[in-house]
């Protein structure tokens, strides 16, 4: 996870995959994530991979974060056909696709994880609208999934907002969670994935938020002294296709590759049970010291009031488009909490 990431080494990668091309089958398939290959994006991936392998001849050569760059990288790649499919979470989407980060708007998503992975797989905004937004981009939305409740880490506790006056707090880089962090009183820091656990060592940043399996598997927690879970946000990603390429393939392949994202999604939801508490207890035991608060109705509440004045953001950024997203999400929502 911690390769070092020179534009050498880049290079080399690339030119790889562009020689490898004259010579490899026309028919492997390269898939890049922004994690690794034990994490929610990495199983996700082994496991459409299985199936296309499984129900065909393709192949799909996975690429997990450390190989072909940041996040923003990969985009790119998939964006110019290098690769055929990118896993990228809204968190960075939101420069590309502004309605994407309707997901940053504080206490919108259930907390409750059947409820979470039913809107997932039954919303028009996600499996319609969003897809629509995404072709307009060059790609084809083949799932959006739940990654686990986000949980921020500080080095002092935080009961409220107040708590995170001056606290400098890494945001992925996208505009609505800077507004997010700010309306919760804090100065927001967007950073690319590389640069957080290092600005976490030398104060260059206090505070992050991200699921509590990131949190562990990356190791933040040694940099880190206090894990607050507010119920604020669940992390979001999306897995897609260049769709030129997913454009070309036979409506036999387009199946398999739906079915394949089909297959990932279920075995993805049923992964994630019981993995925020099973890390946590792995954060417990290497670091005994930790502070773990969750906090109380009485104590979100001032975090659950300055939602409005995020979404208010969010419409401002994104207009008629970004509010009929909300609009739509919010009835879809309805529909599963029924
Ligand atoms: O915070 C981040 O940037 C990263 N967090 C997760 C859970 N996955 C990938 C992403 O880069």
């Amino acid at each position: 996870m911690k390769k070092k990431l020179t534009p050498k080494f880049i290079a080399s990668v690339l030119a790889g995959l562009v020689m490898s091309t004259g010579v490899a089958q026309a028919d492997t398939w390269r898939y890049a994530f922004e994690e690794a290959l034990t994490d929610v994006q990495g199983v996700y991936a082994t496991k459409f991979k299985e199936e296309i392998e499984k129900n065909s001849d393709h192949e799909v050569e996975l690429f997990p974060y450390g190989t072909l760059g940041e996040s923003a990288d990969i985009m790119e790649q998939t964006q110019a056909g290098i690769l055929q499919f990118v896993d990228q979470s809204p968190g960075f989407t939101g420069a590309l696709i502004p309605e994407a980060q309707v997901f940053f708007v504080p206490y919108l998503l259930p907390a409750e994880s059947e409820q979470l992975s039913e809107f997932f797989r039954t919303s028009k905004a996600i499996n319609e609208d969003f897809k629509e937004l995404y072709a307009e981009q060059g790609l084809e939305l083949l799932k959006m999934f739940p990654e686990g409740e986000v949980a921020m880490t500080t080095q002092e506790p935080v009961k409220q907002p107040a708590d995170l006056n001056g606290v400098k707090f890494r945001v992925m880089t996208n505009p609505l969670l800077v507004e997010t962090y700010q309306a919760f009183g804090a100065t927001p820091t967007p950073l690319p994935w590389g640069e957080v656990y290092g600005g976490l060592q030398t104060n260059i940043i206090q505070g992050q938020e991200n699921p509590a399996f990131w949190i562990e598997s990356t190791k933040m927690y040694e940099v880190t002294d206090v894990i607050t879970f507010a119920g604020h946000s669940n992390f979001t990603t999306a897995v897609m296709a260049n769709k030129e390429f997913y454009d070309g393939l036979s409506d036999a392949d387009k199946k398999l590759v739906q079915d394949a994202s089909e297959a990932a999604f279920d075995y993805i939801v049923d992964y994630q049970k019981g993995l925020t508490e099973a890390s946590m207890d792995k954060i417990k035991k290497a670091k005994p010291e930790m502070v773990v608060n969750v906090l109380s109705e009485e104590e979100r509440a001032p975090f659950k009031a300055a939602a409005a004045e995020v979404e208010k953001k969010f419409i401002e950024m994104t207009g008629d488009s970004g509010k009929a997203i909300l609009e739509q999400m919010k009835a879809d929502l309805e529909a599963v909490s029924k």
